[in-house]
């Protein structure tokens, strides 16, 4: 990205995560050292979340009352102030104390967006059908993509903001995740991972159907591809790294 950090936009989608949230904020708050703010983009969650996200001083609060993980995460990205963008879950599923990590390697000469991969968790804390699932669909990614991905669906990135606002995207719930990686692939935007470790989710319900979002995640991959523009750049991304790994 090859810029200072002006201000880190840390964004947080919540949908019913009172058991988490005040951790995740206090937690991102104690141990980001950048300057930073916390949006929480929340969808009218019943459990209390809200009161929890507005009696701290320490994040801004948006209600996006539109279902979808993505609208959330677009809605607050936009709200963003940061020249930096980072979005994580509320669950307490990522390691929080890791954002600074991503920011600073962020800032490297080659890096458009660092997404933080579990896949090389020690605890191992990923379910099994979550695994198989994202495998697959990590494969057709870097296959169809040319990267050298191993978790495309990680939710803990950082992103560089100008990149971020030089594309666009339509996908309103969890293939919005992917659909920011073919947008940036298309681009020649260079995406890096670092390892993080992973815990399971000890509240509430997880908002993942699994076999709904495989399908239209899949479906992201290939409609993203049938593009000439597309083609042309991973082709070329194709040729030059080839031989690198
Ligand atoms: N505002 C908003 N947030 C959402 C919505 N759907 C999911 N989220 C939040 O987005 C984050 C990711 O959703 P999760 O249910 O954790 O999905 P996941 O990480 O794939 O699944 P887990 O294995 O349960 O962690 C969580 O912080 C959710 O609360 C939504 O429709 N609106
Ligand atoms: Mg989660």
């Amino acid at each position: 990205m090859t810029s200072k950090v002006d201000l880190v936009s840390v964004v947080i989608p919540t949908l019913n995560e009172a058991g988490t949230i005040l951790n995740a904020i206090n937690t991102i708050d104690k141990y980001v050292t950048y300057p930073k703010e916390i949006i929480v983009v929340d969808g009218n969650s019943k459990d209390g979340t809200l009161e929890i996200v507005k009696d701290t001083n320490k994040a801004r609060l948006i209600v996006e009352p539109r279902r979808g993980y993505g609208l959330a995460l677009r809605t607050g990205m936009k709200a963003a102030k940061g020249n930096v963008l980072i979005m994580v879950d509320a669950d307490g599923t990522y390691e929080f104390k890791h954002i600074d990590r991503l920011v600073t390697r962020l800032l490297e000469k080659d890096a458009d967006m660092v997404l933080a991969t579990r896949m090389y968790d020690p605890n191992k804390a990923m379910g099994f059908l979550n695994f198989l699932g994202n495998k697959a669909i990590t494969f057709t990614f870097d296959f169809f993509y040319s990267q050298f991905l191993s978790d495309t669906q990680s939710g803990f990135r950082a992103i560089s903001r100008e990149k971020y606002d030089s594309v666009k995207f339509k996908e309103t719930d969890m293939p919005f995740a992917t659909e920011m990686l073919i947008r940036f692939a298309r681009e020649g935007y260079n995406m890096v991972e670092i390892p993080t470790t992973y815990k399971p989710r000890t509240y509430g319900q997880t908002k993942l159907r699994p076999f709904q979002s495989g399908i239209r995640i899949f479906s992201t991959i290939f409609r993203g591809f049938l593009d000439a523009k597309t083609f042309r750049v991973c082709y070329a991304h194709w040729k030059k790294n080839r031989f690198k790994r």
